[in-house]
């Protein structure tokens, strides 16, 4: 989303920097964006499609791949049915328009019952809170950072991610800027983030205690009769039930918990209430955690009850200008939580929440014979063998797979084991729009980036491979699918939602595709000239005329139009969500942890797949344990020295960094590293290789209600590696 200047001699990048005259980013750029000429220049990006053989592999021409996707496929279907096939959607679906717009293509006419994705190891429990109180999965309120005077930043550290669920360009000079305007900002994390060193103040509290510590503040705004609804106190039902329920939650119940006293709770309670423009937001240290959900709903409720939300310095929804797939209805998912558990898993016996189970799930889903075993699995845009609990456990599965399928660019941990590998053209051989991510932004814009290069002859766009990928299941020649035709039909059913008839509006159009579909979205969204019923208002052409894009102004208060719960109102108290609160109540008697991991994230990396980017990699290693001096001296831990972490899942070896930027009882890995595995074309990532940290993850320890991994607050212990 940040403008980007991209300075090209022939056909090579040169220089990439900020533009600093981008309606939205203005000048803002993270250290990610000017590598995209590393990433579209990289050797080891795969360019072409390849097929294995025995344990080799061949480029082949794209009919010859598509071809053997569908000579792969077709006898698993036959014999099993489609049940026997999945897909696993990765990250980059996100802001890559092709894949996110047409990835419901092959979800949705494949005839695939059920898929996995990485949303399990991420924002989950959100999803659920969001689904249950405001009738939509998607319908996240992000808070107001740019007019807020008070911000507490709960399990997020914007200073390494750049903002989550929360799109805003420069997101840590905001943070300094509310200081700046006498503002204050709190952080509540284990460990003592980039963002904490930029706060007024660090709360390390212990993980996964983070609702107790909401129901306390909560507590303490109803107790001191702080309770503050402003405008949208006749929207939201359920405030007496609320009240009820944080009763029993005094800040002294929680405080040895928390590791919070309640001095400081009760201060900080009484400062959000006070504070006219205030804001809690919360991210995924709260999500994958033990109680993500309880901790991503009382995030809200606390928010409501203190009078921020949706309010300007509050929690506010967005208004993106192009409406995303995710507005779509689900099919199934009408009403609330009565719907979840349709199914449940074959082996763990998981239920389904919002039709995902946890990722986890997966390898054992393919290991274990019997009828419903999966035999064959597509990944797009996916690293599960690195990113998700027990990828070591994937990763052995993976090889006993029937057919494996995987669009990527890169032969990595996870695609090592495909049969065939489908890549997509680089960043700069498509045209971009942001997609999904406007929905978590501050405030509106719109900005469209044409391509740089024009992909080589016959490489087709990741639509379209995703379009023949879904006609592969349905028995047909993939090479030979008819594109276009399919593409009109998606583009007909999604005018038809916004109350266009598709095959009349498509007249004015002499191409199909994803920019097809962004003019769409575009023009029957808010600020759009639906097709000349608002003269004036957005259309792609009309975006293209502006190469810096169009700021469309801050989020306004809207909560009314947002809800689409059957009464019209906020669910403050989901029943389904309370009832959870004996789950955490438990929690309060357990005996502590004597040593919890959690996990963290660096500026210069993303996820797993940046770290073949030298200038991303280069320097310290980054793939550390970071362990208090406290917990090192009594472990014999010594800082730089090799180091073993064991939990109930797993066991890694990893150098130690001593520091005091962490609470005592909790040591801390990065995720998304652990390359260098045979087979692996990644020259760059595979001399930085680190540990995977996810072996240590167990993939039954879970958010009980969301099924969302908690990755956070896994019991380990460490040692000194001997020296041999
Ligand atoms: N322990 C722990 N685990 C975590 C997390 C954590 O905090 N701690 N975070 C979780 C989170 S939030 C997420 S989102 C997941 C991420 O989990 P994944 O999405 O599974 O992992 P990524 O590393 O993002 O993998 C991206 C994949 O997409 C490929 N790719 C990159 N660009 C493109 C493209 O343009 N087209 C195609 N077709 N492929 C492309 C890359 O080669 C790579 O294989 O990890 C999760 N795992
Ligand atoms: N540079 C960079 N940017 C990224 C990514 C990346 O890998 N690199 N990944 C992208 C993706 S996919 C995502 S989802 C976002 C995530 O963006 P963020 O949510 O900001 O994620 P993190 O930076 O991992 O910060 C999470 C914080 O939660 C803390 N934490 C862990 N457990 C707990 C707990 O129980 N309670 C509390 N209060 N805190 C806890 C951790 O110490 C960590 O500091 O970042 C995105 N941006
Ligand atoms: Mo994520």
């Amino acid at each position: 989303m940040c403008g980007l200047e991209i300075h090209v001699e022939g056909d090579r990048v040169g220089l990439i920097r900020a533009d600093r005259d981008d309606a939205w980013s203005k000048g803002h750029l993270c250290p990610k964006g000017t590598t995209l000429g590393h990433l579209h220049h990289d050797p080891d990006r795969l360019r072409q499609p390849i097929v294995r053989e025995g344990d080799t592999w061949r480029e082949v021409s794209w009919d010859e791949a598509f071809r053997r996707c569908s000579d792969l496929l077709a006898p698993v279907i036959e014999e099993h049915g489609i049940e026997a096939v999945t897909a696993y959607v990765g990250n980059p679906l996100a802001h890559n328009f092709s894949l996110g717009r047409y990835i419901g293509i092959l979800i949705g006419m494949s005839g695939i019952p059920m898929i996995y994705s990485a949303g399990t190891v991420d924002q989950w429990p959100k999803n659920v809170s969001s689904h249950l109180m405001y009738g939509g999965m998607w319908k996240i309120p992000v808070p107001d950072i740019q007019r807020t005077d008070l911000l507490v930043v709960m399990g997020a550290n914007p200073h390494a991610s750049q903002g989550s669920l929360l799109a805003c360009p420069d997101v840590m000079g905001e943070i300094d800027a509310i200081r700046a305007r006498g503002g204050k900002v709190v952080v509540v994390d284990p460990r003592r983030t980039g963002t904490a060193a930029r706060a007024d103040e660090w709360m390390p509290i212990t993980p996964g205690t983070d609702a107790a510590l909401l129901l306390a503040i909560a507590n303490v705004v109803v107790a001191d009769g702080l309770v503050r609804l402003g405008h949208i106190a006749d929207l939201l039902d359920g405030v007496d039930r609320i009240e009820e329920l944080v009763a029993a939650w005094t800040p002294e119940r929680v405080a040895p918990v928390t590791g919070i006293s309640a001095d400081r709770i009760r201060a900080l309670a009484r400062d959000l209430a006070t504070t006219e423009r205030a804001v809690v937001y919360g991210r995924i240290g709260l999500c994958n955690q033990e109680f993500g959900t309880l901790a991503s709903w009382l995030v809200d409720v606390v928010n409501a009850l203190t009078g921020h939300l949706d309010t300007v310095g509050g929690l506010m929804f967005p208004r993106p200008a192009v409406w995303s797939v995710t507005d779509l209805p689900m099919p199934g998912l009408e009403g609330g939580a009565e719907n979840f558990g349709r199914w449940k898993t074959r082996v763990r016996g998981a239920p389904e929440v919002l039709g995902h189970v946890p990722v986890s799930c997966l390898a054992e889903e393919i290991a274990t014979p019997g009828a419903g075993q999966i035999r064959a699995l597509f990944t797009v845009a996916g690293n599960p063998v690195l990113s998700t609990p027990g990828g070591d456990r994937l990763d052995a599965a993976l090889s006993g797979l029937d057919c494996m399928i995987s669009v990527d660019n890169w032969l990595n941990e996870t695609t090592r084991h495909a049969d065939v590998i489908l890549p997509g053209l680089s960043p700069l051989e498509q045209p971009h729009h942001d997609d999904l991510i406007w929905n978590f932004a501050v405030g509106s814009a719109a900005n469209f980036s044409p391509a740089i290069f024009p992909p080589e002859d016959g490489r087709p766009h990741e639509w379209e491979i995703l379009i023949r990928l879904a006609g592969a299941c349905l028995g047909e020649n993939a090479a030979e699918v008819d594109v276009a035709a399919i593409d009109d039909g998606f583009f007909d059913v999604l005018a038809g939602t916004r109350g266009f008839d598709g095959p009349t509006i498509r007249e004015h159009y002499d191409h199909g595709g994803p920019e097809r579909m962004l003019d769409l979205t575009l023009r029957t969204g808010p600020f759009g000239d639906r097709y000349g019923e608002q003269p004036g208002g957005l259309n792609l052409d009309r975006l293209k005329a502006e190469p810096h894009g169009i700021a469309l102004g801050p989020n306004e208060p809207c909560l009314a139009e947002v809800l689409t719960t059957a009464e019209g109102k906020v669910r403050l108290a989901p029943r389904y969500i309370t009832d959870d609160l004996p789950r955490l109540a438990a929690r309060l008697d357990r005996p502590a942890d004597d040593l919890v991991l959690v996990s963290r994230r660096h500026l210069r990396s993303n996820n797993s797949w940046m770290h073949n980017v030298n200038v991303l990699v280069k320097g310290k290693d980054r793939c550390t344990l970071t362990v208090h001096p406290d917990d090192a001296a009594r472990h014999g831990v010594r800082d730089g020295a090799l180091t073993r972490v064991t939990s109930d899942a797993g066991t890694v070896d990893v150098p130690a960094e001593v520091t005091d930027d962490i609470r005592p009882g909790v040591v801390s890995l990065p995720h998304g590293w652990g390359h260098n595995l045979p087979g692996t074309r990644l020259s760059v990532a595979n001399d930085h290789a680190g540990v995977n940290t996810n072996v240590l993850a167990p993939g039954t320890f879970v958010d009980v209600i969301s099924g969302n991994a908690a990755v956070n607050g896994i019991p380990v212990t460490i040692s000194p590696v001997p020296i041999p």
